[in-house]
């Protein structure tokens, strides 16, 4: 569990999926309320990815006598397209209804950070805050909680936007950014050291907001962690073959710590690329088949390939089946997907 004090505001970062993170959800504001002092009854949700597990952990709030404010830039611009986000219309439907005035709930292109949703220590107040495991979620109850700083708003922006820019705000906001390079991907063999990580990085940056030099020193550390990963990125990117022409594929299996943004940027950038693969021994896949393959298109290309064209119409997104399939620039599928399926597609509709 990634939980934080800030301005004495419990904060709980999690992303709803299951009945499980539902209970972790109540318990956790049940917990907050019974140590809370003020005359409020309010809790607050932003940056939380609009899921059944969400509304129904709203639900369960509302019954229980909170009142809860949804603040949120994950919202359908325009038609749905696919199931996925045909759930997303549903669900943020239910909220509206649940909550009137109280939901807010608007997309990306109109506001790149969440904590542009919010007014400097809007709910200061607030019994609880649940928020997204990520940069955007820490900035966006920063804000809300009253820990702010002059930039912010323009670094959540950065820190939520493309990857290979993210890295690029103010100084205080690339030490956050390039803790978050650094923290270990998803392992199955030690499942919580991603999110210890996580707890010790977010805690650091809300003391370094607030002055705190050691913490500083600590992000500073990390920051060198970086730059030693970017060089491994470097060497990475030498070693790109290619698929077939237009796909460049990198293997980083059991690899040293490489910076994930750094090694896209540089794949993108190879002449004729449309299509980057990275072969790698962890991820939820990986977990299951001890391999997976990530695929990813270049901005300039989303338009004209679509990974989805990839794996058979019918295969279900499922990493214990092989397949991670929910938008069309990104996919992700197991060793013998990979063979049996995707190969021999690209050959025919690649080049
Ligand atoms: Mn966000």
């Amino acid at each position: 569990m990634i939980t934080l004090k800030i301005n004495s505001v419990p904060t709980l970062f999690i992303k709803a999926f299951n009945g499980q993170d539902v209970r972790t959800i109540v318990e956790f504001v049940r917990e907050a309320a019974s140590f809370y002092a003020g005359s409020e009854n309010t809790v607050l949700f932003i940056d939380t990815p609009i899921t059944g597990a969400t509304v129904e952990a709203v639900e369960k709030l509302k019954d229980e006598g909170f009142r809860v404010a949804f603040r949120d830039h994950h919202g359908i611009d325009g038609e749905p397209t696919n199931d996925r986000e045909q759930k997303v219309v549903s669900a943020t439907a239910k909220l509206h209804q649940l909550l009137g005035q109280d939901c807010k709930i608007t997309v990306r292109r109109l506001h790149p950070a969440c904590s542009t949703l919010v007014s400097p220590g809007e709910f200061k107040d607030a019994v609880a805050i649940i928020a997204d495991p990520d940069p955007d979620g820490l900035t966006a109850a920063m804000k809300s909680a009253g820990v702010v700083y002059d930039e912010l708003d323009r670094d959540a922006a950065i820190l939520d936007g493309a990857p290979q820019l993210q890295v690029t705000g103010s100084p205080i906001s690339q030490l956050l950014a390039k803790g978050v390079a650094v923290i270990p991907s998803y392992d199955a063999s030690r499942p919580k050291d991603r999110e210890i990580a996580t707890q010790r990085l977010f805690a650091d940056w809300l003391k370094a907001v607030q002055g705190d030099k050691t913490a500083t020193s600590r992000l500073e550390e990390r920051v060198a962690e970086y730059d030693r990963a970017v060089q491994v990125s470097n060497a990475l990117a030498k070693t790109a073959t290619i698929v077939t022409p237009g796909v460049v594929l990198v293997d980083v299996a059991d690899k040293d710590l490489y910076d994930p943004g750094t090694l896209n940027a540089l794949l993108e950038q190879m002449p004729g690329c449309k299509i980057w693969v990275i072969r790698k021994s962890l991820g939820p896949i990986a977990a299951f088949h001890g391999i997976q393959y990530s695929l990813a298109i270049p901005k300039a290309y989303q338009d004209t390939v679509d990974l989805r064209t990839l794996i058979p119409t019918d295969v279900k997104s499922d990493p214990e089946g092989g397949v991670i399939s929910n938008v069309s620039f990104l996919l992700h599928v197991s060793e013998p997907v990979w063979y049996s399926e995707v190969v021999p597609r690209m050959k025919q509709t690649i080049s």
